[in-house]
């Protein structure tokens, strides 16, 4: 069985305004995917120009940071077998339009500047662990058992 690690998944701007957080809570949590943090909470202008350092000579930065900056988020972290392959499939191309239906931007969402939701990147190894780390305390994730586990697993 593939090892149960943590990743980071955020509803942008535009999925808090939409009224989203709960379809897509209710996504991870139906396939089996454990909460153990969560944070409604305002991205200043330090936290995007980090969160999203790699893409800063793009021409697209700027609006980028303006836009994740533009009202609350929703961030949160999730647990379980291979966990951030699992979510990015479950998410979706960076393009909407490019996305297939069943995946949350190809039902949720149109346009590659308002895709809705962020998660870590299972081609970039350790992102999971340094978006946990940028966005959450240790103190705020919390161990527990789900009670389903025993029929999650094997
Ligand atoms: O990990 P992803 O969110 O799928 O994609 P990414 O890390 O390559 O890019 C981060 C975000 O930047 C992405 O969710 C939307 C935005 N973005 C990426 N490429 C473009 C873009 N926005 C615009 N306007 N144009 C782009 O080409």
């Amino acid at each position: 069985m593939s090892e149960r690690e943590r990743t980071f998944v955020m509803v942008k701007p535009d999925g808090v305004q939409r009224g989203l957080i709960g379809e897509i809570v209710s996504r991870f949590e139906d396939r089996g995917l454990k909460l153990v943090g969560g944070k409604f909470m305002r991205i200043d202008r330090d936290l995007a120009e980090e969160h999203y350092g790699e893409h800063a000579d793009k021409p697209f930065f700027e609006g980028l940071v303006e836009f994740i900056t533009s009202g609350p988020v929703f961030a949160m972290v999730w647990e379980g077998a291979d966990a951030t392959r699992q979510v990015r499939s479950m998410v979706g191309e960076t393009d909407p339009a490019e996305s297939p239906a069943g995946t949350i931007r190809g039902d949720l969402g149109l346009d590659l500047g308002r895709n809705v939701i962020h998660a870590s990147d299972h081609e970039d190894p350790g992102s999971n662990e340094r978006e946990i780390d940028l966005f959450f305390d240790d103190e705020e994730l919390i161990d527990y058992d789900r009670v389903d586990e025993g029929w999650l697993y094997e």
